[in-house]
């Protein structure tokens, strides 16, 4: 079992995206308030996969665990449309990714007793580096991408958490098949429901097995650099926005969404 990771609620803009940029991961307690989130496991509970849509949708008859994975959850029920700039999380992704960022996914993904563990990854390694030139205090990879993971259950060990090999993300690599790096291991986000940690795409992380009797609920938004554009499948014309939903949102969200100020490439 590993040990709880240590989670260091900093209560500036500052020093959260300075933990982001050279910890890896900020942590932020308490972003989502009891009544929001019995709304949010109602509104996954709710959802459907569309096939087309890259979802899944594994039950315990067909898959052997419950494994619901819904993308593009923004554009699915009205619900979560505010979680695309939540409060706290949209100030540091806007520090992190610039103004213009994207938000370039959401899943609402919740998973039953019998999901195995993953084996440990890392997103994105956008830039693969020899650890001597990242250590290199003149080398400063930008945060390409990060992804916010917002906890709707209090994690506990048979529940499943993420684990995240603490400093990873300076290893310049993917951790193909290593557990540690320099000394650095896995460690276990112990949080409670409502509460939100945003990680680098570089930091090694996975899954853990849910072992418990109960379903774990997450809701993950993945942000970006405004040059990273959005993975909203089905791809090729037949992703399409639900207008209802989208004459709801703020300009920002559409901002977020991709109707960004036309430059280079557009
Ligand atoms: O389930 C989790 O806690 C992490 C999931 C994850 O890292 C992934 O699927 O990429
Ligand atoms: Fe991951």
């Amino acid at each position: 079992m590993a040990k709880a990771l240590p989670l260091i609620a900093y209560s500036d803009l500052d020093s959260r995206v300075n933990a982001l940029e050279n910890d890896g991961y900020v942590y932020l307690p308490g972003v989502i308030k009891s009544k929001e989130i019995i709304e949010l496991k109602a509104a996954m509970d709710r959802l459907d996969r569309v096939p087309e849509s890259f979802d899944q949708h594994g039950t315990p008859e067909n898959g052997g665990f419950l494994n619901k994975h819904i993308n593009n959850a923004f554009n699915r029920d009205i619900t979560f449309l505010r979680y695309l700039d939540k409060p706290e999380v949209i100030e540091i992704e806007e520090a992190i990714h610039g103004k213009d960022c994207h938000v370039i996914g959401m899943t609402a993904w919740t998973t039953g007793p019998g999901r195995p563990e993953q084996t440990l990854h890392t997103d994105w390694l956008p830039i693969s580096l020899p650890e001597d030139i990242l250590a290199d205090p003149r080398v400063k990879v930008p945060v390409f991408i990060t992804t916010c993971h917002y906890y709707l259950n209090d994690i506990y060990e048979e529940l499943g958490p993420t684990n995240f090999v603490t400093g990873s993300h300076n290893s310049g690599r993917s951790p193909n098949g290593d557990t540690e790096w320099k000394g650095g291991e896995e460690r276990s986000i112990m949080c409670n429901a409502g509460d939100a940690v945003i990680f680098r795409s570089e930091v090694w992380h996975r899954g853990t097995a849910n072992t418990s009797d109960e379903n774990r609920y997450l809701l993950q938004v993945h942000y970006s650099h405004r040059m990273i554009t959005q993975k909203f499948p089905p791809y090729l014309n037949k992703f399409q926005f639900d207008p209802a939903i989208l004459s709801q949102a703020t300009d920002r969200q559409h901002r977020l969404l991709g109707d960004h100020t036309p430059s280079n490439y557009d």
